[in-house]
């Protein structure tokens, strides 16, 4: 199976999938020769949704499949730190043998399970790993969430949810994209329907929707917007406390739902008083005149809401800021209403009746199990991954000594890589579940490497109802076999297969497994099916998936239980911290000469890579060799540094060299690298981060990775850069 090198053959059959590397779920047709060798991917144009669009990424998803990289058996580490191949059966029991005793010596919270990026596009894998952790117990459970977007989580428990959903870009007459570059990184998360984007997007500013944008980098999302405002990164706060303020100065906002639904509004309102335009002006480095009028146009608009993304999720304060956003939807009141029709997204779960009415905030961190390390609560079931490190090499009862990392690659993606390093290298077991050789898997005890998406039947129904407005399903079956002579499994059949062998019974989606022959991809699927508004025979006769013609539903009044229930838009702890940021210096992090780090650090995504993935496949490295530290070319000159030049870029904490790019989309001031990289290749951006308790959000220990102060610097050293 190969599409690249050799000698390449006749394509005899044409099979349909979609892709699962990122959320974009692009519609692929793959063309075979009769060995199973991809010949050729494109963009599958009979596919509803994505309309034949793919990334380089799916498109060149043959050569990651094929990479010579990739891992095709088990490999156990010796003791002398190198890997040998092992058995799968072989490893399993080994691992399955190290475990019991970490459990029964320490209890089961001593294991924890990570979720990575490459685990949430792979259904049963998600469920399966839920699975087995209930089964062994453990309340350790990570995943990529709190050190991504879980200020979203914490919103949602401090100021409440809508039950029956946003407005639906589709209905929207105006859009708010905050720290969110859709176009870029296609992720559906909140609202923006990111299949296909570029189309998307085009086609609502074709029918007159207004695009506004917030992020210090002319985007691609950014030049279809209407208004566009190139804040310094940090900066959110302030922006939308500002938009608060002026909207209920003006009341622009939506009275009637406020007094039905909101509490908080007076507390509000005298909390934001104090930014003024001037101020924000000032103090984002924006101009005053843009601001009220991206203000204006959203607060005037009908329908459509502000959304958000890792820029300001990543950014101080973040939490506090998705409440200010958050609230900003609230007081325009954008939500669906009683009575109105909305699609029934859902064409793969169960139908179920949509309610006007707020899911009160239950602040379920305050009230859970608290973390030996900065006392966190839990969200959602999960235990804060920006502690995992300090987890993992802090003596003493609840100590984390044995890991199962799924299609993630923490040792990269934590905060302080020195101390990730230390963490992972110190555990008693590490077993990576991963096709390549990760920054991780390098640390690991054991590496199981998994099938790959063309390997397995799917379905893309994991937040099927963010990723799809309409009741859109599809079916893919295993399209190729594994590489012959491999010795690879399905993720999920490493949790049953250690279940088994620990005497325990996993409960799959609420149903008992049989524990004697493992399940196959497809009764897994059949079981996530039940119930499901369309049957699983009927998806899989339309190979490019399809949206079913199900009848809209109409949203009901609220129920009993939540007829009462309000958003609460002000509470103490939301207040104390904005009035805190208020009373800091206007000019905390602007650009002043003399500083010792005058630049801020923003996050920013590559088309190209997908976080730590798929960065040496040969196809990959010709368009992108490393990450280059993006820099405005003003600033650039005014250093004395060119296009091309190594640098030294330092924070408080470390120090990294890249190499430079001049790029006129960067606002002044601000730089931004990719992270994911380091090692033999680029530069690791968490070289810069520290992670800190002063450098973390509170409630989830989220680490500051954007709006970093940093210094840019000549490097002397003249080694060039390409791996
Ligand atoms: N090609 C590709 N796609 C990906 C990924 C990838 O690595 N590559 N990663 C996937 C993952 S794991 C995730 S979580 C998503 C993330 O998806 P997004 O959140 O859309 O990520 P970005 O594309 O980096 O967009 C973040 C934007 O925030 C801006 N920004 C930075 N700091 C600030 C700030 O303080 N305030 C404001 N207002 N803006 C700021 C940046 O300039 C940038 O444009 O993407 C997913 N998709
Ligand atoms: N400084 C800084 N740090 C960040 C971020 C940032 O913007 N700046 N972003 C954060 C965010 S949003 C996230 S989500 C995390 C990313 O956190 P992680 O998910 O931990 O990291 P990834 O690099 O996405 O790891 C994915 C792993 O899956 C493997 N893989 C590829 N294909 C498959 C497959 O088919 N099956 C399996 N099982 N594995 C596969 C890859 O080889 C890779 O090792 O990083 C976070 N860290
Ligand atoms: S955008 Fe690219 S990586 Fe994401 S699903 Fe589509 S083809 Fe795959
Ligand atoms: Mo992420």
């Amino acid at each position: 199976m190969s599409s690249s090198g050799g000698s390449v053959q006749p394509a005899s059959r044409q099979k349909k999938t979609f892709c699962r590397l990122c959320s974009g779920r692009c519609g692929l047709l793959l063309s075979l020769a009769d060995d199973d060798t991809i010949v050729d991917i494109r963009g599958d144009h009979d596919h509803p949704l994505t309309q034949g669009y793919g990334c380089i990424k799916g498109l060149k998803a043959a050569e990651i499949h094929n990479a010579p990289q990739r891992l095709l058996q088990p490999l156990e580490k010796q003791p002398d730190g190198s890997f040998k191949p092992v058995a799968l059966e072989l490893a399993l029991d080994r691992i399955a043998h190290r475990l019991s005793e970490i459990v029964s010596n320490h209890g089961p919270d001593a294991l924890g399970l990570y979720r990575g990026t490459q685990h949430y596009t792979n259904t049963t894998a998600f469920h399966m790993l839920s699975a087995f952790s209930k089964a062994i117990g453990t309340r350790s459970n990570f995943s990529t969430m709190t050190i991504d977007q879980s200020a979203k989580w914490v919103t949602d428990q401090r100021l409440g949810v809508w039950a029956a959903g946003r407005n639906s870009f589709a209905s929207a007459d105006v859009w708010l994209f905050i720290g969110y570059n859709p176009l870029v990184s296609v992720q559906s998360i909140n609202g923006f329907p990111a299949l296909n984007p570029t189309k998307q997007l085009k086609a609502a500013k074709q029918r007159g929707m207004t695009c506004l944008v917030i992020d210090p980098r002319r985007t691609e999302t950014a030049r279809f917007a209407d208004v566009h405002l190139q804040p310094l990164p940090g900066e959110d706060v302030s922006i939308v406390a500002g938009m608060l303020n002026l909207i209920l100065q003006n009341d622009w906002h939506d009275t009637p739902f406020c007094e039905a639904y909101v509490d908080g509004l007076e507390d509000l309102r005298l909390a934001v008083a104090d930014f003024t335009p001037s101020y924000i002006a000032r103090r984002a480095g924006i101009d005053e005149e843009d601001f009220c009028a991206l203000t204006r146009q959203f607060a005037q608009a009908k329908r459509g809401i502000a959304v958000t993304g890792t820029g300001i999720d990543m950014s101080p304060h973040s939490n506090l800021a998705e409440h200010l956003v958050e609230a900003l939807n609230v007081i325009c009141g954008r939500f669906n209403r009683a009575g109105e029709l909305v699609s029934n997204s859902g064409a793969m779960s169960s139908p179920r009746p949509v309610r006007a009415e707020v899911i009160a905030p239950a602040r379920r961190w305050e009230s859970s199990q608290r973390s030996r390390v900065r006392n966190l609560g839990r969200l959602f079931g999960e235990k804060m991954s920006g502690v995992l490190a300090e987890e993992i090499l802090t003596p003493g009862e609840g100590q984390l000594r044995a890991m199962i990392v799924d299609g993630g690659n923490p040792v990269n993606a934590l905060p302080n890589r020195e101390l990730a390093q230390r963490a992972f290298s110190s555990l008693d077991l590490l077993v990576s579940i991963d096709p390549f050789m990760s920054d991780t898997a390098q640390l690991a005890d054991y590496i199981l490497p998994p099938t790959m998406m063309f390997e397995r039947a799917d379905m893309p129904m994991l937040f099927e109802k963010t990723a799809f407005p309409q009741p859109f399903a599809q079916y893919s079956d295993a399209i190729v076999k594994p590489p012959i002579g491999s010795d690879v499994c399905e993720d999920t059949y490493v949790f049953w297969a250690l279940a088994k062998r620990l005497k325990l019974q996993l409960n799959f989606a609420g149903e008992a497994l049989a524990m004697d022959l493992p399940p196959s991809q497809e009764s897994l699927l059949e079981i996530l099916m039940r119930g499901a508004q369309v049957p699983l025979a009927e998806i899989k006769t339309h190979s490019s998936g399809k949206v079913f013609e199900l009848p809209e539903q109409i949203i009901q009044p609220p129920s009993e239980r939540r007829e009462h229930h309000r958003f609460c838009l002000a509470p103490n702890d939301v207040l104390q911290e904005l009035a805190a940021l208020r009373n800091t210096a206007e000019d905390s992090g602007s650009r002043r000469a003399g500083q010792r780090f005058p630049l801020r650090l923003a996050v920013r995504r590559s088309r190209s890579v997908i976080n730590s993935s798929f960065r040496d496949i040969d196809a990959i490295t010709q368009r992108m060799p490393y990450n280059p530290l993006w820099m405005n070319p003003d600033d650039a000159e005014e250093l004395g540094l060119s296009d091309g030049a190594m640098v030294s870029l330092a924070s408080a904490h470390g120090r990294l060299r890249a190499s430079l790019k001049c790029d006129d989309s960067m606002r002044r001031g601000v730089v931004a690298i990719s992270h994911g990289w380091g090692g033999q290749q680029g530069s690791s951006v968490n070289d810069l981060v520290s992670g800190s308790a002063a450098e973390s959000e509170a409630i989830n220990g989220m680490p500051w990775f954007s709006a970093i102060p940093v210094a840019v610097s000549p490097c002397d050293d003249t080694v060039t850069f390409v791996k």
